[in-house]
């Protein structure tokens, strides 16, 4: 990693009154999470995420895309947090009113600390009914027996809604479904009040959630890349840094603020 791009990034960061912090699948990656790019494994190696992240496939096999959501949290729930969840989470206090912004479902970024976490397409821990969002759809705390779900994963039929036994679905944003109009709007008005703006571990190609870059960019804030890949994000970048979030965050903050007990 250039020292001079470092230095750059890191004077930003440290000078920031507001940071936003964009984050996709590569910031859970070293967790041991496996990012979109990836590509699906086992049961599911044969389908395209974006197939299976669909009402139409859970319509058509609620035990396949059930058993693929359950593998997930199962698999999120063994991870833990790396030094890159843990540095967002230092930015956060040490810029007060920074926003996290994630498109990840997982629930990482809380468990390294941060603190509100904008969750642009839900997660896997608030399965939902899928007649009525307002019913009730309690989550059961991971058994034992789920965590041990066979590595290659396995069918499982989705739980019945206790109001109207209608099946539970995951609390999850499907392609082609619009996101929670809440986690959205705070989204944007944070991209549009920020100074800088951090796009950690997103390959910039899932909207809306992609324009948000671009938001703060036109909003006069310096945005800044953490990638190990170049991206369509690149042309809304003033700083790329090309590397992996938990090699690099932890870096930056150190460069901005001096060594942290991070
Ligand atoms: C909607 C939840 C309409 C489920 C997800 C405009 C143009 C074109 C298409 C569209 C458009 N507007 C809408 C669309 C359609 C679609 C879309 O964007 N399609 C794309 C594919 C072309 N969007 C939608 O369908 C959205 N809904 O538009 O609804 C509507 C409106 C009103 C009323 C009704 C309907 C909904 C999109 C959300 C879908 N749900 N997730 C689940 O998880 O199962 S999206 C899901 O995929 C993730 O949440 C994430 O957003 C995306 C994956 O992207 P990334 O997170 O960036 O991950 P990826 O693997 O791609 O890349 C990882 C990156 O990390 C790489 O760059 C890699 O280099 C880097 N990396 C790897 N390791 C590391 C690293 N970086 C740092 N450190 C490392 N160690």
């Amino acid at each position: 990693m250039e020292g001079v791009l470092l230095r750059r990034a890191a004077e930003l960061l440290g000078s920031a009154r507001r940071v936003v912090v964009l984050t996709g699948a590569g910031i859970s990656a070293e967790s041991g999470v496996p990012t979109f790019r990836d590509g699906l494994t086992g049961l599911w190696a044969r389908f395209d995420p974006q197939q299976l992240a669909t009402a139409e496939a859970f319509h058509a096999d609620p035990d396949l895309v059930w058993g693929w959501y359950e593998w997930r949290r199962a698999r999120v729930s063994r991870a833990e947090p790396n030094p890159g969840h843990l540095a967002i989470a230092t930015i956060q206090t040490r810029v007060p009113g920074s926003a996290v912004i994630t498109q990840n479902v997982d629930d990482l970024h809380e468990r390294a600390g941060a603190r509100p976490v904008i969750h642009l397409h839900g997660s896997l821990f608030a399965p939902r009914c899928v007649a009525a969002a307002a019913h009730p759809a309690a989550v059961e705390e991971t058994t034992d027996d789920e965590l041990a779900q066979p590595d290659e994963g396995r069918r499982m039929p989705p739980p019945r809604c206790a109001s109207c036994a209608a099946p539970v679905r995951p609390g999850v944003v499907w392609f082609g479904e619009a996101l929670p109009e809440e986690a959205l709007t705070a989204a944007v008005g944070a991209a549009a009040a920020c100074d800088v703006l951090l796009a950690v571990g997103t390959s910039g190609v899932v909207y809306p959630a992609a324009e948000i870059p671009g938001i703060a960019a036109r909003s006069g804030a310096t945005v800044v890349q953490v990638n190990p890949q170049p991206t369509p994000l690149d042309q809304v970048c003033a700083v790329n840094l090309r590397g992996t979030a938990a090699q690099v965050l932890p870096a930056l903050v150190t460069a901005a603020w001096g060594e942290t007990d991070q």
